[in-house]
């Protein structure tokens, strides 16, 4: 189908290149080459496979791996910067998310706010927890210092995506020795999910019920636990042990929007379709570590109705980021 819109989708500044070569070390040519360009290849990509909008992002993890918080700062407002630079040259085309120094609060808080009020950005997109002032820092946005962070978000009324990367090294043992089982082969999913996880647990959503975040993967594997993590909390009729108020399963249908970047799977699209509705989950790549027409073949033949292919591949995005097209 014609008119689709794309929103797990990567770009990178000097600043932040050297970040996704450890992911495509044998393809890096062209892979530093899909990051840095927007006007040509990209552009042709997108028509190539009926794409009529792609939302664009930094590249991971990028800003958030900075624990020079000044230096993180720095560079969130270049690429920021570019990325408006190069939205302007296609309006038509390309639409922003902001990247943001989270390792300050304050700071992301109010670089959120230029990116949506002065360049017109859609929502932001965060690369898992931040590193703040020392490597081995991690900090998760459940923590209350991010509580005015979030009313911000909330009364923007904007997205929040929230991206992998991968644990700290060392961070979870059992990885050890297994390199392959980091990236997205699986570390990323497990550490995002978590992240998502301590978002519902600390009642964020009871304080801000409209906020909105991303996850893509189709959903990071959380669709396919999400019975068996609410049938835990109430194990034996015990009270669940998280600050929020609802079933997580709630927030997962009120709170979370999933897309299918990097996860061209039917069976993993239906189960996400059965656990959180057609409302909920919305079509993207993961350019350039994936391919798009890869992405826009499989969705354009997946066994759905026609009505929720339209949906997935545009509807549900023009209504989440109030596109004007
Ligand atoms: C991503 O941005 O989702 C990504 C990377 C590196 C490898 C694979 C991948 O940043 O999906
Ligand atoms: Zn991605």
């Amino acid at each position: 189908m014609q008119g689709k819109i794309a929103l797990e989708e990567h770009f990178a500044i000097p600043a932040t290149l050297a970040d996704s070569q450890v992911f495509g070390a044998h393809v890096w040519d062209e892979l530093r080459d899909r990051l840095t360009d927007f006007q040509d290849k990209r552009l042709r990509l997108m028509d190539a496979s009926g794409v009529e909008i792609m939302i664009a992002s930094l590249n991971a993890p990028a800003v958030q791996a900075i624990f020079d918080v000044k230096r993180a700062i720095e560079v969130a407002r270049e690429a920021n910067d570019v990325l408006a630079a190069e939205i302007a040259k296609r309006p038509d085309r390309f639409a922003g998310f902001a990247a943001l120094p989270m390792q300050d609060p304050e700071e992301a808080a109010r670089e959120l706010i230029r990116c949506v009020k002065e360049l017109g950005f859609v929502g932001a997109l965060v690369n898992g927890f931040s590193q703040a002032g020392s490597a081995n820092s991690a900090r998760y946005y459940d923590l209350p210092q991010y509580r005015p962070f979030w009313r911000t978000v909330a009364a923007l009324d904007v997205p929040f995506y929230l991206h992998p990367r991968n644990p700290l090294p060392g961070a979870i043992p059992g990885y050890e020795g297994h390199p392959w089982l980091m990236g997205p082969n699986w570390a990323f999913h497990a550490e995002t999910a978590v992240h998502a996880l301590r978002l519902i647990g600390c009642g964020l959503f009871d304080e801000y019920p409209t906020l909105q975040i991303i996850l893509g993967h189709l959903g990071e594997g959380i669709p396919a636990y999400l019975w068996r993590i609410d049938h835990r909390n109430d194990w034996m009729k015990a009270r669940h042990k998280y600050a929020a108020k609802k079933w997580v399963a709630d927030y997962v249908r009120d709170n979370i929007v999933l897309t299918t970047s990097g996860n061209f799977s039917t069976s993993a699209l239906n189960q996400a379709i059965a656990e959180i509705g057609t409302n909920r989950v919305l079509w993207s790549a993961d350019y350039p570590f994936e391919t798009i027409s890869d992405a826009a073949e499989w969705i354009d033949a997946a066994p759905i109705s026609e009505q929720d292919r339209l949906k997935i591949a545009r509807t549900n995005a023009l209504t989440l980021f109030k596109l004007k097209i």
